[in-house]
């Protein structure tokens, strides 16, 4: 544990201390973990930041992620459009041993890479919030605003799951940088990922093989899959178990809402699929019953062994974030045949690696992302909805080393809106929509 009284020349930011740490008008230099991690120069004109990692082995004060609560859910189909329903939810069955995960690969209709917009995961949140409002009719006290406002108010942070993951994972990560372009308004932070055209292109352009390796883990999600509870799929033409040929567009996504620290987030991701209620056998489900699926090379040694539960750190935190208690992976061999499935609790995933060389904890991704949050959320400064025209700033991840963040300039907000009509890159229907929702109203 840290020691309890410090010099205050050298505040520690796993503090929770939301004091002067990282104000924009103070000259100051903020040492950490013996290294300067911020400077700030200029009352006005702060342009950047970096935050670097603490080390890996030093015990952390806990920081507490709750377990997720459910919102609701929703569905993109064929064409990519959005329906709040669970058109695209589809039930676990156990997939065909030898499966061919090569199998339909030349039908595979890809979702083309695109820009990683929140504007589905807006859409439900304001969706959220009218329900919330009509369900609650006029019995509430709305001296405070309206249900939906009170309760947005609370809330600190917006992201795709998948966002949340690689923060939370970065201390661990070695080898994949990623950049984020986050904003901030009336106490709301939003994050998406930043994708120049230039690493979209890099996307799309995989090479075969990892196209194929992309693949097999679609593939298998076909096959352990199907429509009805219990009943793998018998679709003429193909092999048994097949439940459709893959459309990367089509995916059923969970919004739920947690708590990292004191950090209360609205994040949504996809959910692969659900195990059927015991005894019922019908479409009942609750998130008790997601599950995520995975592929992985079966493990031939000592080896792959360690690359699997170096692996395993993503996986826990991808389920734990949407509250995923299952995670089914299919072993396969080189050439994509299924040799065997195992079903991992989520929660008993730290456990697994717990004390092992190449093991990890996730306590110090707790207390790191939660660093993260405080960073953010003290270096940017909350706009208000009605300026319209917010900064758009952006922290950038260096494997190894940490997170700096900078704002930016005209030119490069342009890169971020694309042409297309935003807001930075908040939908502008967003603003019209929401306009009352996040106003903290009068001071
Ligand atoms: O930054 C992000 N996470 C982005 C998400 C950027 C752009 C778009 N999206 C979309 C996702 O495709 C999805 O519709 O937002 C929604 C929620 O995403 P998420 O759940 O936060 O995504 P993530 O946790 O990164 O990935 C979940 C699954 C993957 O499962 P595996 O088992 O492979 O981790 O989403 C799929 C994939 O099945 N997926 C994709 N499918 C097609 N194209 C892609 C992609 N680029 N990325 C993830
Ligand atoms: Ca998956």
């Amino acid at each position: 544990m840290f020691p309890s009284k410090r010099p205050s020349s050298e505040v520690e930011v796993d503090d929770h201390e939301k004091d002067a740490l990282f104000t924009r008008d103070a000259k100051r230099r903020i040492k950490e973990h013996g290294k300067t991690v911020a400077t700030s120069t200029d009352e006005s004109t702060v342009a950047s930041q970096s935050l670097s990692y603490p080390p890996k082995n030093r015990p952390v004060k806990p920081v507490a992620i709750q377990y997720p609560t459910r919102l609701l859910t929703f569905s993109y189909d064929a064409d990519r459009t959005l329906h709040f329903d669970d058109s695209a939810m589809k039930y676990f069955v156990n997939p065909p041993m030898n499966a061919d995960l090569k199998y339909g690969y030349t039908r595979w209709i890809k979702r083309p890479e695109e820009k990683g917009r929140i504007d589905g995961l807006l859409k439900a949140m304001v969706k959220y919030c009218q329900d919330l409002d009509s369900s609650s009719g006029t019995l509430q006290d709305q001296s405070d605003g309206k249900p939906s406002s009170q309760w947005l108010r609370q809330m600190r942070c917006v992201s795709w799951r998948g966002v949340m993951t690689k923060t939370l994972t970065a201390l661990y990560e070695e080898r994949d940088g990623w950049e984020l372009n986050v904003m901030h308004i009336n106490n709301l932070l939003y994050l998406e990922e930043h994708l120049s055209d230039k690493r979209l292109a890099e996307k799309e352009d995989m090479t075969p093989y990892h196209r194929q390796l992309s693949y097999y883990g679609y593939s298998f999600e076909s096959f352990s899959t199907s429509s009805q509870p219990y009943q793998p799929e018998r679709l003429p033409g193909h092999p048994p178990g097949w439940s459709g040929d893959v459309n990367t567009n089509v995916q059923w996504c969970s919004v739920v809402k947690t708590k990292l620290g004191s950090h209360r987030l609205l994040i949504g991701g996809e959910v692969d699929c659900v195990t059927a209620k015991q005894g019922h056998g019908s479409a009942e489900y609750t998130p008790d019953n997601y599950v995520e699926l995975k592929t992985s090379m079966a493990i031939r040694g000592a080896n792959d062994e360690v690359k699997f539960e170096r692996k395993l750190l993503k996986f826990y935190f991808q389920s734990f974030l949407l509250g995923v208690p299952e995670i089914v992976v299919g072993f396969r061999t080189p050439q994509g045949r299924v040799v065997s499935t195992q079903t991992f609790k989520t929660m008993e995933l730290p456990r697994l690696v717990r004390g092992k060389p190449h093991g990890w904890d996730p306590h110090l991704c707790m207390h790191w992302g939660d660093i993260f949050l405080n960073f953010l959320l003290q270096q940017i400064p909350s706009g208000k909805k009605a300026d319209k025209t917010h900064e758009v700033w952006r922290a950038k991840f260096i494997p190894g080393t940490g997170v700096t963040m900078k704002l930016l300039d005209e030119a490069e907000v342009q890169e971020v809106r694309a042409g297309e009509d935003r807001v930075g890159f908040l939908p502008r229907w967003y603003f019209h929509t929401i306009d009352d929702l996040t106003d903290p109203g009068p001071p």
